[in-house]
């Protein structure tokens, strides 16, 4: 379909920010040392190369960083969500981040946290490079786009479109290392889908009632992710403190469990800074009420570790950190309650 010039003016505005990542990794001009891809494409060569966007949206577009997505800060984050807000007081309908797959489901998190909304702010990005065969790159920008420009996809906080599916930031999960769908929400499941152009949102997700609005980049403190293993002891956990983490987020084994002899050092550290207890299994939530032995939820909870709720570990981090900058160690465990109430 070609779109006239008085149809195109019509159409709602879109910024599009690119991060990097796979989307925009190919191997033109200097080689990388280590041979392979690497990213090099901007927003506007991501967009030039999908034509169908002109009937979509009239996008704008920011190059605003050019690196693998694990290189990406808090601080680029909180400068990231400064520029969208700054974007959407300017008019635009919904805007579209490509970048690395390795981190979206914290960065699309920390979006959902940061930015002030109710606008659509959709990531995407891509798992084969622009030199494979079979590309998903253009597909899923374009995807982005039409769920940024639908105003259907608005009041939900940060969405992650990918594959032609719609998650939710605080429940999507990166779960494989090459295939295009990738992205699941196995908690609650996608909320909706893009088909022939058309969004669909299936199921509605509460807008956050938390936003860390006073957050500088510069003063995210480091808080420490660490998981448990069979037969493993307390010997990390002890350093936590001593090295200069301000916070924990452990995600125990199954609903939230600790071999025993690991309960007095976290009793020891939730002392002194705030300790979230999450779960390694990658799905639901952790658990706060059935079991009592030693080293389980109860028990641990009652020692003062905080509820990780639905969050995976990684998103229960981008949660403790943002409200530590936020708020401070008392804010934290609040924000954890008002997090975990909504679902
Ligand atoms: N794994 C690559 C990607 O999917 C690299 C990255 O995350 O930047 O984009």
């Amino acid at each position: 379909m070609d779109v006239t010039v008085n149809e195109q003016a019509q159409l709602p505005e879109v910024a599009v920010f690119s991060l990097g990542g796979t989307i925009a990794s190919t191997n033109t001009g200097e080689a990388a040392p280590s041979g392979g891809v690497t990213p090099r494409l901007g927003a506007r060569e991501l967009v030039d190369a999908v034509p169908q966007l002109s009937e979509v949206a009239r996008v704008q577009t920011v190059a605003f960083r050019q690196v693998a997505s694990g290189d990406l800060t808090f601080a680029d984050l909180v400068a990231l969500a400064e520029e969208i807000d700054a974007t959407f007081d300017s008019g635009v309908a919904g805007v579209v981040v490509t970048q690395g797959t390795d981190t979206i489901e914290e960065t699309s998190f920390a979006l959902d946290l940061l930015v002030r909304g109710p606008r659509p702010v959709v990531v995407t990005g891509a798992m084969r490079n622009p030199t494979l065969a079979g590309p998903d790159g253009p597909a899923n920008l374009l995807a982005a786009v039409q769920v940024a420009a639908a105003p259907q996809a608005a009041g939900m906080g940060a969405l992650v479109a990918f594959n032609d599916e719609i998650h939710a930031a605080r429940f999507v999960r990166k779960t494989h290392t090459s295939s295009p769908a990738t992205f699941r929400s196995e908690t609650a499941g996608t909320i909706g889908w893009v088909v022939e152009g058309r969004v669909r949102i299936a199921f509605q997700v509460t807008p956050l009632p938390f936003r860390a609005s006073g957050v500088r980049g510069e003063n995210v403190p480091p808080v420490a992710l660490l998981g448990s293993a069979l037969g493993d002891d307390a010997r990390l956990i002890e350093q936590v403190r001593a090295v200069g983490y301000e916070g924990l987020v452990l995600q125990g084994f199954g609903g939230g469990h600790v071999p025993a002899h690991v309960v007095p050092a976290l009793e020891k550290l939730a002392t002194e800074i705030p300790v979230v207890l999450a779960s390694r299994t990658g799905a639901g939530e952790a658990l706060t009420g059935t079991y009592g032995f030693p080293g389980s939820e109860r028990d641990l909870l009652s020692r003062g570790l905080i509820p990780g709720g639905f969050l995976s570990g990684p998103k229960a981090r981008v949660l403790l950190s943002l409200a530590l900058a936020d708020g401070g160690p008392d804010a934290a465990r609040a924000a954890f309650d008002q997090v975990s109430a909504v679902g």
